[in-house]
């Protein structure tokens, strides 16, 4: 068990790839995440990628990739690799929340992210009327969709930044928990 040991004391890297349909918020969050200012987006063709830490040993790199209907196509091509799922909700897009629901539970079943951990965003709230995080949890079916894994599901705003730790936290926490099982599985399989 030394092996693993020596392994936990080191910083931890994860890869953590950021979805969401288009304008639900990304790339604005992970920047407010990154630098703490608000910064103005466009569109994301192709990808942003930042390292943030979270806690002293934890550092996350975050895939943000863009999430117009061309650029969904590719999500795919991201997801190797990858040891958590943060999705992005638009709260007060109601009109494109089926599509969104949709393309969650097409991600879900990538080879790459099958028993990954999940955190989703339920952001912008603070526009009155917004789903709340319970709507969202309901409206998606996520106790259904995640019940072979981790999940959690944060109501956020990603412009005043509120919420926006408290779901990397919680993300992180599944993330390290989920890397140490698969790591003690590899020790058992090697020895
Ligand atoms: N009111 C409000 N607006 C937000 C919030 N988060 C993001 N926005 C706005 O939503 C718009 C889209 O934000 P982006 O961060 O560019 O969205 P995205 O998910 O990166 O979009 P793609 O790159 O196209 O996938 C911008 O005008 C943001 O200012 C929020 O919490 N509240
Ligand atoms: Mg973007």
């Amino acid at each position: 068990m030394g092996v693993l040991s020596s392994k936990s004391s080191k910083v931890k890297q994860a890869r953590i790839l950021l979805l969401g349909l288009d304008s639900a918020g990304k790339s604005t969050l992970l920047y407010k995440l990154k630098f703490a200012t608000d910064i103005t987006t466009f569109p994301t063709i192709g990808f942003n990628v930042e390292m943030i830490e979270v806690k002293r040993n934890v550092s996350l790199t975050v895939w943000d990739v863009g999430g117009q209907e061309k650029m969904r196509a590719l999500w795919r091509w991201y997801c190797e690799n990858t040891d958590g799922l943060l999705y992005v909700v638009d709260s007060t897009d109601q009109q494109r929340l089926e599509d969104s629901r949709r393309e969650f539970e097409r991600i879900l079943k990538n080879e790459h992210i099958k028993h990954l951990p999940v955190v989703l965003l339920a952001n912008k709230q603070d526009v009155p009327g917004a789903l709340t995080a319970e709507d969202i949890t309901r409206m998606f079916k996520v106790k259904k969709l995640c019940s072979d894994r981790s999940w959690y599901v944060q109501p956020c705003c990603a412009l005043t930044g509120e919420g926006l730790a408290e779901g990397l936290q919680k993300l992180s926490g599944f993330v390290k928990s989920y890397m140490k099982s698969r790591d003690v599985l590899a020790f058992f399989k090697q020895n």
